[in-house]
């Protein structure tokens, strides 16, 4: 099976160029956020991969089902609609680059613009022409929960250990909003750039639990805790349930403090996971585009 990168691209390298010029042009925002739609982007990326299932080849960013009420319309994916609306023009500027492509690149775009890792990334991803083949609701996970439902969604992907803590490093970027999740709030005082503080605050500081009230959207609590500088009216950071329980295991935990501790390591093993997310499912022919049979194999190494 062959590397992406050696494939035929169904794009020049000039038209990635511009698209990607377009994205970075889009990511300040002053009146979205915390100045920036690049958080919601990359959660876009990752909501679009995060459905794979490996055993039964399904789901994954190719395709972009989330076009289709029966993926877009997921509780799980509440907000993401903002995401894809921000990419709009782009993508109507730049017709012949698929949602599934654009999507994808997107996150990857917005995680270098705001301080982090570059990430390989690679085209071919085709659009689903009707919902036939949308993966079924329930496959994200559910901020609620713990450690084993971490490792159920994440094995499923095909991912380990390491790479389930390595990919929550993410939550350094953007928020949580009462209207879109039930929880609230930033995890990380600067969440629009990409660091690994994620980690060190999840190890310093003295988390509480707040009742959020909020049982008709399932969120019944979080944590919350403020830096030594931050009065009691500033907005607390936060950190869910899920993120929350990679201190309390066994084999996550030394990875969240190897992350806390070296930042350059954070950056290098989030960059080959989120490129190993990005590709879920996404199997190309000598084409260099993807087939939605799943039956075009998945390549191993460059
Ligand atoms: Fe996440 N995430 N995520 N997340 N995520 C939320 C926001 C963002 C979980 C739950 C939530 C990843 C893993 C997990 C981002 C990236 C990534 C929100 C808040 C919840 C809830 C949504 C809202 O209210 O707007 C859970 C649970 C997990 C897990 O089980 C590990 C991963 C792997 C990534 C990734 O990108 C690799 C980003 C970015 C955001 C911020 C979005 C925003 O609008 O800001």
């Amino acid at each position: 099976v062959i590397h992406p990168s050696k494939l035929k691209s169904p794009y020049t390298q000039e038209q990635v160029a511009a698209v990607k010029k377009d994205v970075e042009a889009i990511l300040k925002n002053k009146d979205y956020d915390d100045g920036s739609i690049g958080p919601v982007l990359v959660r876009l990326a990752w909501h679009s991969s995060g459905t794979y299932c490996a055993e039964t080849k399904t789901g994954g960013s190719n395709g972009a089902g989330m076009r289709y009420e029966k993926e877009g319309g997921d509780p799980a994916n509440a907000g993401l609609q903002h995401a894809r609306v921000f990419l709009e023009p782009i993508k109507e500027k730049h017709s012949w680059i698929t949602y599934a492509d654009l999507w994808t690149l997107a996150g990857v775009v917005a995680i270098k613009a705001m301080g982090g890792p570059e990430i390989e990334w690679y085209p071919g991803r085709t659009d689903f022409v009707d919902d036939a083949r949308v993966p079924p609701r329930g496959r994200l996970p559910d901020a609620a929960q713990a450690q084993d439902h971490l490792r159920a969604i994440f094995y499923r992907m095909g991912f380990n250990d390491q790479e389930i803590v390595a990919l929550s490093g993410a939550h350094n970027l953007g928020r949580c909003h009462a209207d879109r999740s039930g929880f609230e709030g930033p995890w990380v005082n600067n969440p629009t750039r990409f660091s690994n503080q994620y980690f060190k605050l999840l190890i310093k500081l003295k988390w509480e639990k707040k009742h959020l009230g909020r049982e008709a959207q399932g969120a019944h609590w979080q944590w919350i805790a403020r830096l030594p500088h931050m009065d009691e009216e500033d907005e607390p950071l936060m950190m869910l349930p899920t993120d929350m329980s990679l201190t309390l295991d066994d084999k996550f935990k030394p990875w969240v403090e190897k992350y806390a501790e070296d930042q350059d390591l954070f950056f290098k093993d989030f960059a080959a996971v989120f490129g190993k997310l990005i590709e879920l499912g996404v199997t190309r022919d000598e084409s260099g585009l993807a087939k939605h049979d799943g039956k075009a194999g998945e390549y191993k190494s460059a």
